[in-house]
């Protein structure tokens, strides 16, 4: 083990998501990985029954704590919970420089809780898609992100289009909640990549946290963006493939099949 991948994101009780799932995602890649907190939620594979965002100074301590001491070599953002804590965390990434920075722009939990207010949306859109290497939303945040309604493949290249060139950043845009594709969509320096894969199960709860980590492992690690997605695929598929079935709700990742 010889790189450090550091995670930006909220607890998910239940460990499918959040911090846990990029945990073990980052060391289901031999990726020792580093975490700060943005906020606590409580969940279960059936509900969110709470979401509580940690003090903006217990954020930036965690940051600033880490940085005192580490060499990070990429990053992985998932919910930052509020405006003001995306603020911080966005001043003390622009003040360093980190090679590998991968956005799982996160505004919804897939019940349909509020994981960023509208204001840190806008806030992160300006100041931190920018300076990402990738941002990964699905459906829905591009929906929310560029106000495109998208429903079919050619809507799905639009969109991805409108937000790398508003941004300046490479695009993956998941089609895994499109009724008829199944498809994801990667716009990297100006040229595009489909991914034509098997749907992705909608049951199964932390595939977002935990296909963002492995691009964030699979850049680390050396590949290019468009290998790194592609192995990343292939590992949440076999994640899916081996979820677990331990509540009563949705089934739960299995970050770990390749360790067993
Ligand atoms: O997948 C979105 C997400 C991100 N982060 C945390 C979550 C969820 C969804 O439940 O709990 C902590």
């Amino acid at each position: 083990m010889k790189n450090i991948a550091l995670t930006i994101a909220g607890s998910d009780s239940c460990s499918g998501a959040g911090i846990q799932a990029d945990l073990k995602t980052f060391a289901a890649h031999n990726i020792y990985g580093l975490s700060i907190i943005t906020s606590v939620t409580s969940q279960n594979s059936k509900e969110v029954s709470r979401i509580y965002n940690l003090p903006v100074s217990e954020v930036e301590k965690q940051f600033l704590t880490l940085l005192e001491d580490f060499k990070i070599d990429g990053i992985k953002i998932g919910m930052l919970g509020s405006y003001k804590i995306s603020e911080v965390i966005i001043e003390i990434i622009k003040s360093n420089a980190f090679k590998h920075i991968v956005l799982d722009p996160v505004i919804l939990s897939s019940s349909g809780h509020r994981l960023l207010e509208t204001d840190g949306v806008k806030l992160i859109q300006k100041y931190l898609f920018p300076i990402c290497s990738l941002i990964t939303p699905n459906i829905q945040e591009a929906e929310i992100l560029t106000g495109l309604k998208i429903t079919n493949q050619s809507q799905m290249v639009e969109a991805c289009r409108l937000l790398a060139e508003s941004t300046g950043t490479s695009i993956l845009l998941k089609g895994g909640h499109l009724p008829d594709s199944a498809t994801d969509l990667l716009y990297d320096n100006g040229n595009f990549f489909f991914y034509r894969d098997e749907r992705i199960n909608h049951e199964v709860h932390g595939t977002g946290c935990t296909f963002s980590s492995a691009i964030c492992s699979e850049l680390i690690n050396g590949k290019t963006m468009n290998q790194a997605v592609e192995s990343a695929k292939k590992y949440i598929s076999e994640c899916i493939l081996n979820s677990v079935n331990f509540g009563s709700g949705s089934r739960l990742i299995n970050h770990l099949f390749n360790k067993i």
